[in-house]
């Protein structure tokens, strides 16, 4: 995947709020292509490899919870600089942190219920891409 991509996924929050078509159109408007999409659930294992960055954290086991609580969106995104501009447009982890017109301050309910997660990185997003989408990453 090249550095012009990154991965996002809609989380159970914002899935279980119908807040599934906003989002995405909040992303196509800001310049953002989808170039992979998937509606599936999390299983505990893959929740837990997704998320090995933060196994030391107190907050692990409630966000490793919360990510298999229900549905989520996984997307790949394609847009010039799309790392840094999508960390832009989803705001702060905390929504009470984010920028007002951000998808965090719109759509978020809690720092962990946080609606959306954008990879933070060129190689996050490759690694994060290929997680869940594999070779159909390619295209
Ligand atoms: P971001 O998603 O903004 O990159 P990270 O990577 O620091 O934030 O955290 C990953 C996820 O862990 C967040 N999206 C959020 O759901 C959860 N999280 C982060 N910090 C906390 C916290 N202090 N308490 C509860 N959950 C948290």
């Amino acid at each position: 995947m090249a550095s012009n991509r990154t991965f996002t996924m809609i989380k159970p929050d914002a899935v279980q709020n119908g807040h599934i078509g906003a989002i995405l159109d909040r992303m196509n408007k800001a310049g953002f292509r989808i170039v992979s999409l998937e509606l599936t659930r999390l299983s505990l294992a893959d929740a837990s490899e997704f998320y090995a960055v933060h196994k030391e954290r107190p907050f692990f086991n409630d966000l490793v919870s919360f990510m298999t609580s229900g549905p989520i969106v996984a997307a790949i995104l394609e847009k010039d600089n799309a790392v840094e501009d999508f960390r832009k447009l989803i705001g702060a982890t905390d929504p009470k942190k984010a920028e007002a017109g951000t998808i965090r301050a719109d759509f978020a309910e809690s720092i962990e219920a946080n609606a959306v997660h954008g990879s933070d990185s060129d190689e996050n997003a490759m690694i994060e891409g290929s997680f869940f989408f594999g070779v159909r990453a390619q295209f």
